[in-house]
C-alpha cells in the first residue's frame, strides 16, 4: 500500500495550495498522488533500459475543515501535514498549531465516545469481550476528558481506534521563512528542470518527502525490469518478504529467494549479467533486512 498523508489546517492556511504543490494537479480534489523524486531510480532505469520508470508515490488527502467528522477521514493515514499561515502576517503560527492539536484531540474524544456508545449497546448481549471493551473505552474517555491525549495512554489502545493524536505530525509554515506554498504550487505546473531554475532551495515536495522519510524512518528499494523499473517505500527494518508483499501478494505467497544488489553496484556494472559476473548480486531469504537503495528481484512460485 502506498504511503498516505493527510493535509490539515485552519481555513485559508494554504491546504489546497499545498495539495497542488505536492500533486502538481491544478484542481484541488480531495485525494491525489505525489510522485517521490529519486535520481537513483532514473539511473537504475537507464541501466536496465526500462521502457517505463515509475516513482514511488504518496497518497495525499486534503480535508476541508477541522470538525471531528472530516478529521475522522484521516484515521488511516501514516502522517499528518499541518499547514500554518505564516504568509499573511495576520496569524500566530504557533498558536494555530495548538488550536489544530486541540481539534485533533476533540476528534479523538468524539471517536472514542461514539465507539463507546455503539459497543455499550452490543455488550448488552452479555459478551465478555465486549464488556471488557466498554470498560476500557470508559477509562479512555475519562483520560481524554482529563485533558490528556490518546498518544499518552500508558496501555495498549484498541487497534481500531487509530488515534489522530498518535500520528506523526509535520508542521509546515506556509511563507517565505518556511515553504512558500503559493510559489511552489505555481512551480509544480512546470517541468522539473524549468521549475528548479526559479528555486534556491528544495521543492515543497522534496522537503515534505525528506521530513516524512526521517519522521517515519522510511527506506526505498527498486524493482528493475526492462518493461518497468519502479521505486517502492518501506519502513526501515522491513524484510525481503515485506518487500515482496509491497510489490504483489503473489510474490510474498510464493516467495523462494530474493536476488539483491545495491543500486549503485548495478549502475556501475552496467547490467544485471555483469553485476552477477562480478559477484555483486546476492541471494537472500525471507528474513533479510532490506537496505535503502537495494534493487530486489523476487524469485517466486505460485
Ligand atoms: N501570498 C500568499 N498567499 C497564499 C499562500 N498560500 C496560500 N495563499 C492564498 O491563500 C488563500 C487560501 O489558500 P488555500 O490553499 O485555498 O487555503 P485552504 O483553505 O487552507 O485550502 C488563496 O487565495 C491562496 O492563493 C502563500 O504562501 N502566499
Ligand atoms: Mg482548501
Amino acid at each position: 500500500m502506498a504511503l498516505e498523508v493527510g493535509i490539515v489546517g485552519l481555513p485559508s492556511s494554504g491546504k489546497s495550495t499545498l495539495f497542488r504543490a505536492l500533486t502538481g494537479s491544478r484542481s484541488s480534489g480531495d485525494v491525489g498522488m505525489a510522485a517521490i523524486p529519486d535520481d537513483r531510480l532514473v539511473r537504475v532505469g537507464e541501466t536496465v533500459g526500462a521502457r517505463k520508470v515509475t516513482p514511488a508515490a504518496i497518497r495525499v488527502v486534503e480535508v476541508r475543515g477541522t470538525g471531528p467528522e472530516l478529521l475522522g477521514n484521516l484515521r488511516q493515514v501514516d502522517a499528518l501535514l499541518v499547514v500554518l499561515d505564516a504568509f499573511s502576517g495576520t496569524r500566530a503560527p504557533a498558536e494555530d498549531l495548538e488550536t489544530l492539536r486541540l481539534e485533533l484531540l476533540v476528534a479523538d474524544r468524539d471517536h472514542v465516545a461514539r465507539r463507546l456508545e455503539r459497543v455499550s449497546k452490543q455488550a448488552k448481549s452479555g459478551d465478555p469481550a465486549l464488556k471488557r471493551e466498554v470498560t476500557q473505552l470508559e477509562l479512555l474517555l475519562a483520560h481524554v476528558d482529563a485533558g490528556a491525549s490518546l498518544a499518552d495512554w500508558p496501555g495498549k489502545l484498541p487497534a481500531e481506534l487509530e488515534p489522530l493524536t498518535a500520528k506523526p505530525l509535520l508542521a509546515i509554515g506556509n511563507g517565505p521563512d518556511g515553504i512558500d506554498l503559493k510559489l511552489e504550487a505555481e512551480l509544480a505546473e512546470l517541468a522539473p528542470d524549468e521549475a528548479s531554475a526559479f528555486r534556491e532551495r528544495a521543492s515543497a515536495l522534496e522537503e515534505v518527502v525528506r521530513r516524512l522519510t526521517s519522521e517515519l524512518d522510511l527506506i526505498s528499494f527498486f524493482t528493475a525490469g526492462d518493461k518497468e523499473t519502479r521505486a517502492w517505500t518501506l519502513r526501515r527494518g522491513s524484510s525481503a518478504l515485506d518487500a515482496a508483499a509491497t510489490v504483489h501478494s503473489d510474490l510474498a505467497r510464493g516467495f523462494i529467494r530474493a536476488e539483491v544488489i545495491r543500486w549503485d553496484d548495478l549502475v556501475e556494472a552496467g547490467s544485471h549479467a555483469e553485476a552477477a559476473r562480478r559477484g555483486l548480486q546476492r541471494l537472500e531469504g525471507k528474513a533479510y533486512e532490506v537496505q535503502d537503495g537495494d534493487v530486489i528481484n523476487v524469485r517466486f512460485n505460485v
